[in-house]
């Protein structure tokens, strides 16, 4: 990737905004002010957050093959450091339920909007029927309203970590970014590893910027985030502590729930053992010592304790962080005194599935591809206006016809110029998909992916495969910003 600095249209207008009404408030000793809240947020913190006071996400399991269960999205007042917050929640915690379901089961799901205004789910890495009550995005749940949701999850479905967010046009962002977002795992995934792995010790690591600041949070809600007051949460809370002991290996589920801020995280002196990627199990385990998140971005990863001691997940500072502090995620904690030995990782996974069609959820470098389909993408950060060929988002059209059975080839062209550009990550909703291609250079994928960065001035080659599910849906940058303003397509999967 090109080293380039990235900064985002909102985030910079945010800023001149936060400036503005610092200016205009508080005179301009504030810039000292706000140097010295930067200070503060440098420091280490202890864990939950002070004076938080949203729950915890609970676990729920699908029982006897179904998922029956109610989401509530709501306003939520609370505190974060003492200081009065307004989140938009699921079921009144940060982040919202986590759910546990198995391939073959049905979801039987009630979302209730007790917001004042529309709202709607996607079951992102989903690959699931996007049409009538399952992941419709279309749909629009009013305020006051009641949206059942009911479909099958594919008894070959992937298995790994997948999540469920809003994705009602114009209101993605905000709703993302004060709180409506929640997991959901496709459970199994253990059961590809060698047997010693199989009944390890999982971590959930959803991680999301909230605002913070000493100053001027009882002013903002939580849409006005990136303001550069904000601190990194990890489930809910900053900087929480993880025991592993040493020679122990556990499988680390992250994720990246921010709807505008990139995180590259590294664990120093150890290895990620990539087994999924967005919720896709890999043919080929890669080893990797940071682990980047574009937006919506999930990895599934084989850690080893190595102590005693304590390590800070840490943020790396690369090509994407946008994070204007060094900050630490979690804290490692490895426990050296009561030795594990280490069990020998995996470089494969076994198949996920059975399926008769290599093309379904095989390698496909060799397929036949059925069409060639090329989207440029292009940002106008002075008017807002995102494009992909040229057109705004409308709901009414068909941009492409897809049909089931078929593999194609689709390029996206970043027509955004270096530096001053943006990247952006790339989301196609119901079929997973396969990088062929950066820049022109080939990718050796070691399976599929859902979400893919197209760099400034670059493009990237991927391979869709049509699979099961008729019905329209869309294709989008995930920057919901760029989304909201436009940047998504429709896509209809055709018999
Ligand atoms: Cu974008």
């Amino acid at each position: 990737m090109k080293k380039e600095r990235y900064l985002s249209l909102s985030s910079f207008v945010s800023l001149v905004i936060f400036a503005g009404l610092l200016l205009s408030s508080i005179g301009t000793t504030s810039f000292f002010v706000q140097k010295q809240a930067f200070a503060l947020e440098n420091q280490p913190q202890s864990t939950p957050f002070p004076g938080m006071n949203f729950s915890k996400p609970i676990d729920v399991w699908s029982k006897n093959g179904v998922l029956k269960t109610t989401l509530v999205a709501a306003y939520q007042a609370g505190t974060i450091d003492g200081k009065p917050i307004t989140a938009e929640l699921y079921n009144g915690s940060l982040p919202g339920p986590t759910f546990h379901v198995y391939p073959g089961d049905r979801i039987e799901l009630n979302l209730i909007n007790n917001l004042n205004e529309p709202t709607n789910l996607h079951w992102h890495g989903f690959h699931v029927s996007p049409a009538n009550n399952a992941d419709n995005i279309f749909l629009e749940v009013g305020p006051g309203k009641t949206q059942h949701y009911s479909f099958y999850i594919p008894k070959d479905h992937p298995l790994g970590t997948d999540w469920y967010h809003p994705h009602l046009h114009g209101l993605t962002y905000s709703q993302v970014n004060d709180g409506l977002t929640g997991l959901i795992i496709v459970e199994g995934l253990q059961k590809l590893l060698p047997k010693p792995l199989q009944n390890i010790t999982t971590h959930t690591f959803e991680m999301k910027d909230y605002p913070w600041d000493p100053l001027f949070s009882t002013t903002h809600n939580m849409s006005n985030t990136l303001t550069g007051h904000e601190r990194l949460t990890v489930n809910g809370e900053v900087n929480p502590t993880v025991n592993i002991k040493s020679g122990e290996t556990q499988l680390w589920r992250l994720i990246n729930m921010n709807s505008e801020s990139y995180i590259t995280v590294g664990l120093a002196g150890y290895k990620f053992h990539i087994i999924a990627e967005d919720g896709y199990p890999v043919w080929k385990v890669r080893e990797n010592s940071t682990l980047f998140l574009p937006f919506g971005k999930r990895f599934d990863v084989l850690v080893t304790g190595q102590g005693p001691g304590s390590i800070p997940l840490r943020l790396i500072n690369d090509t994407y962080n946008d994070h204007p502090y060094g900050t630490i995620a979690a804290t490692v904690h490895v426990q050296g005194n009561q030795n594990v030995k280490p069990v020998s990782l995996p470089t494969t996974l076994p198949p996920f599935a059975n399926s008769s069609s290599i093309s379904k959820w095989k390698d496909l470098s060799n397929a036949t591809i059925a069409a060639h389909r090329v989207l440029y993408l292009q940002s106008d950060d002075r008017d807002w206006i995102y494009t992909i060929n040229n057109e705004t988002f409308d709901p009414n059209k068909v941009n492409e016809k897809v049909k089931l059975g078929t593999v194609e080839e689709w390029k996206f062209v970043n027509l955004d110029p270096v530096p001053s550009g943006n990247f952006h990550p790339m989301h196609i909703h119901t079929n997973d998909f396969q990088v062929m291609s950066v820049n022109g250079k080939p990718y050796n994928a070691d399976g599929r992916q859902d979400t893919v960065v197209i760099p400034t001035h670059g493009n990237v080659v991927i391979r869709i495969p049509a699979y099961d599910f008729v019905g329209k849906t869309v294709y989008h940058c995930h920057l919901l910003f760029h989304e909201d303003y436009g940047m998504m397509g429709t896509v209809e999967w055709v018999k």
